[in-house]
């Protein structure tokens, strides 16, 4: 099954913290990944420009079992909540677990926010074009830039 997950970083070394997770969410199974892209903070915090990208996963974990692999890449990149929205070394969301849908207390699946976002759907229809229809793309907000991809970067 194809899942896709959305990286975000406005703090440090935001290549390092973004290229830092990938191992911890493949565990092992096989990656793709996006471009890096410079994008404009959503949510109304003001804080620094945050890089992101999204990774696809062929995977056979469960939404749970993905959640916990992006929990354990936010605290390997040694963050800490304070505000929320507010700046972040590394925030992992988990966006589409193949056609599942999840509505508990820790997860929801489709992220709710998916369609709204840019700096997820912009991303996103470079791995997946057939996953975001043009008026998404159009009515999204937020300023997005590519930057190139994480071996360009380095
Ligand atoms: N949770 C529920 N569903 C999910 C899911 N699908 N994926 C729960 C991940 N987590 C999920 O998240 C709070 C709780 O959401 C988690 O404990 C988990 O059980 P968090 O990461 O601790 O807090 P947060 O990220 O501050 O809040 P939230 O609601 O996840 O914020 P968002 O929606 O992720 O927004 N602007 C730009 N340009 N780029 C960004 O990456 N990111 C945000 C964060 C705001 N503005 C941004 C960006
Ligand atoms: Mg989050």
């Amino acid at each position: 099954m194809r899942a896709y997950l959305s990286l975000g970083s406005n703090v440090g070394d935001r290549r390092a913290h973004l290229a830092g997770a990938l191992a911890t969410l493949a565990a092992g199974e096989p990656l793709r990944v996006s471009s890096v892209y410079v994008t404009e903070p959503v949510g109304g915090v003001a804080q620094d420009d945050f890089w992101n990208l999204v990774v696809e996963l062929e995977t056979s974990a469960s939404p749970h079992e993905l959640l916990a692999r992006a929990q354990r890449a936010e605290a390997d990149a040694g963050r800490t909540r304070e505000v929320r929205w507010g700046p972040r070394t590394l925030d992992v969301d988990v966006l589409l677990v193949g056609d599942q849908v999840v509505d508990d207390e820790e997860l929801t699946v489709p992220h709710p926010r998916l369609a709204e976002r840019a700096f997820v759907l912009v991303p996103l229809a470079e791995l997946a074009p057939e996953l975001v229809a043009d008026g998404q793309l159009a009515a999204a907000v937020g300023r997005v830039e590519r930057l190139g991809t994480l071996e360009e970067l380095r």
